[in-house]
């Protein structure tokens, strides 16, 4: 007759990589309203408010049922008393005053807005909102410099800003792979990021590439970026060289989220059309015409080239190359999500005086590097049941 017997009430290890987090998610009221204070916090550059609230987010993210009443989150891990009153004010009212009020407020607006724009950090899009910039066009009359990166995100803005479907990141695959084998035969890509836990959607395209023989993936990048420049693939392109030397830079730095790979931030020109397989080149030559006539015998009838538009979209792309040697390391912590990455650090830090980057595991008191070619083994190191991708949507 208590309120425990009539409630159902869940229980839930602390650490996000303990938990199966599947895409289904049965609260998306309350994990949207702690998500977007999350961001607010973040672009408000409040780390450690931003990962309180992802962390009680994620808590509820993992739930099987839908949370009718307060009771039920007894004893659940992660929900500090700001959290709590978040979620208790979205039960009594429908929605959280905080959450409205904040997603109202010009700054948050206005944030939004200039992060946007790829190139665009929390820093960056403060100063200027300080300057009284909100909008892309107080920014482009403001004479700001931007630099390239920003220059392409605010060309590519609504491109960018659209969410890239599976079907459009098999296309990018597809294009990716065959400039990888063309440049290193035998060179392999793998698709990580969102799409590898099972999203549907994500705002980029994240892909890792190696090769079986150590070494053989060194210089493959530029070689990649070449060919890809070449065939009219790439509207922008940053290249930032690999800087991990194990000897030098180990153990792994826990505190950091940054990886040193060789590492290419890009925005590819998405050709609209469906050319799949072997039609593939010959879209390449298509893509290289500027600007396309419209009546291109490749048109399918019923083909989504939109009226009056252009025939291509912008898709940001990331590529990261790493060695054989490092690869488990690389695909785990490519794969995120990102809340649940920075859980795996923070488990191997407290809970198992480890170190773990993306490049590597280093025990701390025994002071050594652990080797790992697969994620199985790594969780089995970190003695964590194996969790799969599709399940690490924290
Ligand atoms: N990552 C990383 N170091 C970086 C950037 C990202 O380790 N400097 C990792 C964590 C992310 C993953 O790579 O989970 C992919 O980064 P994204 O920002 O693309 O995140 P997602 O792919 O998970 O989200 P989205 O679907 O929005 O692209
Ligand atoms: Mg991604």
């Amino acid at each position: 007759q208590t309120d425990e017997a009539e409630t159902e009430t869940f229980s839930v290890p602390s650490y996000a990589c303990q938990r199966r987090t599947t895409l289904e998610n049965h609260n998306t009221v309350l994990t949207d309203a702690l998500s977007l204070l999350a961001e607010n916090a973040e672009l408000s550059e409040e780390e450690g408010r931003g990962v309180a609230f992802r962390r009680a987010a994620a808590v509820l993210k993992c739930l099987p049922k839908v949370v009718m009443d307060m009771t039920q989150l007894r004893g659940l891990p992660c929900l500090g008393e700001h959290s709590l009153s978040v979620i208790k004010d979205v039960l009594e009212n429908g929605a959280s005053s905080e959450v409205e009020a904040t997603k109202n407020s010009e700054r948050y607006k206005a944030l939004k807005i200039l992060t946007g724009i790829f190139g665009v950090g929390a820093k960056t899009a403060d100063r200027w909102f300080r300057d009284g910039i909100q909008t892309l066009h107080q920014l482009r009359d403001s004479g700001q410099t931007l630099n390239r990166a920003q220059q392409a995100g605010l060309d590519h803005y609504d491109d960018i800003n659209q969410s890239v479907t599976k079907a459009e990141a098999d296309i990018i695959s597809e294009i990716v792979e065959k400039a990888v084998v063309a440049v290193l035969p035998g060179a392999q890509i793998t698709l990580t990021g969102g799409f590898r836990r099972g999203k549907l959607t994500g705002h980029d395209v994240d892909f890792l590439i190696t090769h079986p023989e150590e070494g053989r993936e060194e210089g493959l990048m530029s070689k990649v970026v070449s060919w890809l420049e070449t065939q009219g693939f790439l509207l922008y392109q940053k290249t930032t060289r690999n800087s991990y030397l194990e000897a030098k830079d180990g153990p792994a730095r826990p505190a950091s989220n940054m990886d040193r790979f060789e590492r290419c931030l890009s925005i590819f020109r998405l050709s609209k059309e469906k050319k799949r397989g072997a039609e593939l080149t010959e879209t390449l030559t298509e893509n290289l015409k500027t600007p396309p006539s419209c009546s291109s015998s490749h048109v399918q009838q019923g083909g989504d080239r939109e009226e009056g538009g252009k025939p291509w979209r912008a898709v940001r792309v990331d590529l990261v190359v790493s060695p054989i040697s490092q690869f488990g390391f690389a695909l785990l912590g490519w794969t995120g999500s990102k809340l649940f990455e920075r859980e795996l650090r923070r488990w191997a830090g407290r809970e198992k005086s480890m170190s773990l980057s993306s490049h590597a595991l280093f025990h701390n008191k025994q002071s050594r590097y652990l080797r790992a070619t697969t994620e199985e083994e790594i969780f089995s190191y970190l003695g964590l049941e194996y969790v799969k991708p599709s399940e690490r949507n924290a």
